[in-house]
């Protein structure tokens, strides 16, 4: 016979009912950890406000001849956006170190919030594609409640190909985990293409 230990709640087991046990088992799986997380969006209104440095424009038609810098795979087809079209786009601005360049540049740009409501998948993870067919996946989560940007301007000025230009995913500095090296894989350069997660 087992002595009882002095105190009960230590070495006194609990048996495990079966549908505690496939509970857990759920909210620990990874692949189910992210579903359990999933979230619902709700209306724009419902969103964190941004700070924006200009308000959206009528968007410009393209012109003869006017290159497309962005794919936008949205839920009716490809939108093919123009550097003004993206322009006329709500812009955010800010200020932040990118950490490749070693420089830090006041960027100007569209968030990924507003692409991807464009696009009609607001609140699915993205996945961003880039020229040299380097990709990466972007979650709502981050993307929903940060305005993360895809940038067109740096200091004012186009974002030049050594400046991983013309469209270079920009992070903010703050929370500081977006400056991490978890999210390093983030601040794709040379993005040519963003849809939604299948
Ligand atoms: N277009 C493009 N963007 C990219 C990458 C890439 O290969 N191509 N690599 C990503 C990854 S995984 C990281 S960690 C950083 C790496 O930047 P660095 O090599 O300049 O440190 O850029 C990200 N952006
Ligand atoms: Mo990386």
């Amino acid at each position: 016979m087992r002595t009882r230990p002095a105190n009960p709640t230590i070495g006194d087991v609990t048996p495990l009912h079966p549908a505690r046990v496939a509970l857990s088992v759920l909210l620990l799986h990874p692949a189910l950890l992210h579903t359990a997380a999933a979230q619902t969006w709700g209306s724009p209104a419902s969103w964190k406000p941004f700070t924006y440095a200009r308000a959206a424009q009528p968007t410009p038609a393209r012109k003869p001849g006017e290159k497309t810098l962005l794919a936008l795979d949205g839920t009716t087809g490809t939108l093919k956006l123009t550097l003004r079209q993206l322009q006329a786009m709500p812009a955010i601005r800010y200020t932040v170190l990118h950490r490749q360049l070693k420089q830090t540049f006041t960027y100007q740009g569209v968030t990924l919030r507003d692409l991807a409501a464009r696009g009609g998948f607001a609140g699915k993870d993205l996945r961003v594609y880039a020229a040299n067919g380097y990709f990466t996946t972007i979650r709502a989560d981050d993307y929903m409640n940060e305005p993360i940007m895809l940038a067109y301007s740096a200091d004012g000025q186009p974002i030049t190909t050594l400046q991983k230009g013309p469209l270079t995913v920009v992070l903010p500095a703050q929370p500081a985990r977006l400056n991490g090296p978890e999210y390093g894989a983030a601040w794709v350069w040379y993005v040519e293409r963003i849809a939604p997660l299948k």
